[in-house]
Parts: C-alpha cells; structure tokens; sequence
C-alpha cells in the first residue's frame, strides 16, 4: 500500500471519530516504516482540520469536536513510544502554555512531544495558564525558550500580554518567544513582539532547536 494510503486511513479514522479504527491505521502506518512525525502532521492534523470544518458547517457539534481530541489522543498514545526522548535533555528548558481562557492543548501537547524528543527539558504549564503564572515559571526555571499557544481569536491577546509583563522583568533579553495555533499569524506575532511564529509543530520545534544550537 501507498504512504499516502496509510494516512488517509489515519486521517479518515480521526474523522470518523473512530477510536480502533485510529489506534489500527496508526499501527498500520509506523509499521510500514512512516516516520512518527509525519503520522502526525500528514494524518492526525489534517483529520483535525476536517473535523474542525465539519463543526463550522454544523455536520459536527461540540460533542463531536471533544470526541475528535479524544481519538487524537488515542492515537498519540501509539506514536508517543516512537518519538524516543533524548536522555541527556542537551537543549535546554523550555516553558511552554496554552494561554488563560483556551482549552485546546492538542497541538500544544505535540510541540511538548517533539520538543523532548529533541532533547528539550519541557516545563508543561499545560492549559488555561494565565500572564502572571507564565511569568512566574520564566522566573523559576529560566528557559531559553517560551512557547505559548492559543486556538481562539479571543485568547490570542494573552499572549501579548504576557510578552507585556515579560518586558517588565529583566527576563525578555534572555528568552526567545515562540507563539503558534491555528489562529495565530507571523503579523500578529510581530505586533505583540513574540520573536517567532510557527505554522505548525514540526517548523516551530525546528526554529527553537535552530535557537538552542546557534
Ligand atoms: Co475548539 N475551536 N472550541 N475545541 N476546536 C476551534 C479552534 C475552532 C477553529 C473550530 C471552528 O469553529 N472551526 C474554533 C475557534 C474559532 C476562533 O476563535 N477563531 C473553536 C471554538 C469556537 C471552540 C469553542 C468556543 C466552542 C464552543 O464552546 N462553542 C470552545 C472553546 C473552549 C476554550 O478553549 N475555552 C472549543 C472547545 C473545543 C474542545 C474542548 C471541544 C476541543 C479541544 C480539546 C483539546 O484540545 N483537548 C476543540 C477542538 C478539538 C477544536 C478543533 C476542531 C481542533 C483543534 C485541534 O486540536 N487541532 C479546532 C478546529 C481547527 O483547528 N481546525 C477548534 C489539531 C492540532 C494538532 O492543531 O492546535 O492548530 P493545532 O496545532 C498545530 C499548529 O497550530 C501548531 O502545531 C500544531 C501541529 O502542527 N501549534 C504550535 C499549536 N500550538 C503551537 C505552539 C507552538 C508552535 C506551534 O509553539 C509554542
């Protein structure tokens, strides 16, 4: 079968809201030799954007939408073990949140994954984290790097804001900040003075690794 065959049943289990059906396709698609990484990007987010569609035609519902991350989920519990960790964590820390008012952790939780696979020490604040509890943990671990990530147009602001009181320690010259989700653009990054914007999980690992070697 086809690379391409094994993620369009990646991503059509994820559509389908189809727990076995993911758990399969994704064991099907690491034991014909795909990389992890790209099981990811090229099966489980496109599947995640369909759903996400889906939910803004009202084919799909909010229940659907909390089905989706779970199958999601699922299907990361397979392709975690690949993603070996680095033991030494040579890179260095970073601290990484998903801003106050936002609950989507799926794409934040992949950046986690990828980052430790690199040899990243992540510190997962994890969701719903506010300014003031981001800057507090800057200040307990001196990261090289901060990562935050929202979904909704309305949290996206609370990334600003923590840039804001980042500024007002003398931290900000010391940490590089990384912004990414679905909503989030380079223009938007540059007016909230975040140094970096990324697409997608695997050119935002690349862009802090690219930091942490330079
Ligand atoms: Co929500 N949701 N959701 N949702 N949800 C979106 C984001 C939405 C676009 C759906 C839609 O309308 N089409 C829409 C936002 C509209 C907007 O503001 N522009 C939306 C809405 C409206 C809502 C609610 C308000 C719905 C409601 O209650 N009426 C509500 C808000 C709750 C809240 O946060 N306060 C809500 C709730 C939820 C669930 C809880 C049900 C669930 C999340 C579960 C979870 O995360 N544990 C959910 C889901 C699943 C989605 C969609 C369908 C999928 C999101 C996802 O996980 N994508 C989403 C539609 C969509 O995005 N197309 C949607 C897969 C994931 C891998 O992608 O997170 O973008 P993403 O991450 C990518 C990149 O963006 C990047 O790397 C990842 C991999 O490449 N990236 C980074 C992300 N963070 C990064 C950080 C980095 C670097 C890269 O560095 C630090």
């Amino acid at each position: 079968m086809a690379e391409g065959s094994y993620l369009q049943a990646v991503k059509e289990a994820i559509v389908k809201l189809d727990f076995a059906g993911v758990v399969k396709a994704t064991q099907e698609a690491l034991n014909a030799g795909i990389d992890p990484g790209k099981v990811v990007t090229e099966g489980f987010v496109p599947g995640m954007v369909i759903v996400g569609e889906k939910f803004e035609k009202c084919e799909y519902f909010l229940s659907e939408l909390v089905v989706a991350a779970e199958v999601m989920k699922e299907g990361m519990k397979v392709i975690q073990p690949h993603l070996k960790e680095e033991s030494v964590k040579k890179l260095g820390k970073v601290v990484l949140a998903t801003v106050e008012g936002d609950l989507h952790d799926i794409g934040k939780n992949i950046v986690g994954s990828l980052l430790k696979a690199q040899g990243f020490e992540v510190i997962d604040l994890g969701i719903n984290v506010p300014p003031a509890r981001i800057i507090s943990a800057v200040q307990e671990h001196q990261p090289g790097i901060l990562g935050m990530s929202a979904l909704l147009t309305i949290t996206m602001p609370k990334m600003g804001e923590a840039i804001e009181s980042l500024k007002q320690t003398s931290l900000r010259q010391k940490v590089k900040v990384i912004v990414g989700g679905a909503a989030v653009t380079p223009a938007f990054a540059e007016k909230i003075g975040a140094d970096y914007c990324a697409a997608n999980a695997v050119e935002g690992v690349k862009k802090c690794v690219q930091w942490a070697t330079a």
